[in-house]
């Protein structure tokens, strides 16, 4: 539960940071990366989760820019990271302006239930790893390295003369 802004931001700095350089590792010819035919492809994936930044704290009233483009993705990687990157900084840039700690004790409307400003804030957080470990397996699968996030990757215990955990 977060009880304070600086709580949530810290954390949110944190994820932004590891989210960001999966999408710095993106390129434009692996966006069209699919799991299977009418899968969201890669580059969808990336943009759904740079557009829910403004699409779901908004309606908490958080006020910033939403990110130009429509709904389906841009077909630069460049342009999505930038998005990106762009939206992390006005989240933090707006939560920290616009709202006191009391606010995330109020609740809020949100796709037809009422959920604490504090819970939406997690769920927020827990929607943008569900969706960046997605993107790893499509990444993998375009012959992307991945970046290390929580742990090393296969490449990083390959590279520091180890074998790598089944
Ligand atoms: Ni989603």
């Amino acid at each position: 539960m977060f009880r304070t802004i600086q709580d949530f931001v810290n954390e949110w700095n944190n994820e932004s940071q590891a989210t960001q350089r999966v999408f710095d590792t993106l390129t434009d010819a692996s966006l069209t990366q699919q799991i299977a035919p009418d899968f969201r492809p890669l580059g969808q994936l990336a943009w759904h989760i740079a557009t829910t930044i403004h699409e779901m704290t908004s309606r908490m009233g958080l006020s910033f820019e939403a990110p130009e483009g429509e709904e389906h993705a841009p077909s630069s990687a460049k342009t999505i990271a930038d998005a990106y990157r762009a939206q992390a900084a006005a989240l933090t840039n707006a939560i920290q302006s616009q709202w006191t700690d009391a606010k995330l004790a109020e609740s809020t409307d949100m796709y037809g239930e009422t959920w604490l400003n504090a819970t939406t804030l997690r769920i927020f957080i827990s929607h943008e790893i569900h969706h960046r470990g997605e993107m790893i397996v499509l990444m993998r699968q375009a012959g992307l390295r991945v970046p290390d996030i929580y742990g090393p990757t296969r490449e990083d215990w390959l590279e520091r003369g180890m074998q790598p955990l089944i």
